[in-house]
């Protein structure tokens, strides 16, 4: 496939966890509902790069390898603890052969001077990222242009 030299595709994207105490729901096994998502940083479609998104939950899990092969790349749970996620993200083949890593550490509990835990105030911990892609492919090029 035809690359463009000096060219770089800059995707911008955001991920991180939204976390709800679940209140006189919890249990000592339940706690909180999460969520873990990357998504682009205006809302653009991750789709047109991102072929599939899967999240290493811990061991405690069951299942704890989870694959999302569609937009939205997210994946909801409900846990009692804290821990890192890694979230590998593949692309499609014309974009990138190398899968890219990303580590996020899962937040349950608000900060102390946050006030008092509530089932209506979510924790969430963003990061905020650049995936440039130098040298692009044609095809990807031009899909990237359409959107
Ligand atoms: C801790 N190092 O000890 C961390 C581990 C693991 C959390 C936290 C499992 C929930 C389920 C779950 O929430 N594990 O089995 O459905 O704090």
């Amino acid at each position: 496939t035809k690359r463009l030299k000096d060219v770089e595709i800059n995707f911008p994207i955001v991920y991180g966890t939204v976390s709800f105490w679940l209140g006189k729901k919890a249990n000592e096994y339940h706690s909180h509902k999460w969520t873990v998502y990357v998504r682009g940083a205006t809302n653009e479609d991750l789709s047109v790069i991102i072929k599939r998104a899967v999240f290493q939950l811990h061991p405690s899990f069951n299942n704890p390898t989870r694959v999302v092969e569609s937009a939205p790349f997210e994946l909801s749970e409900s846990g009692w603890g804290e821990f890192e996620i890694v979230i590998s993200l593949f692309f499609h083949s014309d974009v990138c052969e190398k899968q890219l890593d990303l580590y996020h550490q899962l937040k349950l509990y608000p900060e102390e001077d946050s006030g008092p835990q509530s089932t209506k105030k979510p924790v969430v911990v963003e990061s905020y990222d650049e995936i440039v892609f130098s040298e692009p492919s044609e095809t990807f090029f031009v899909r990237a242009q359409n959107h």
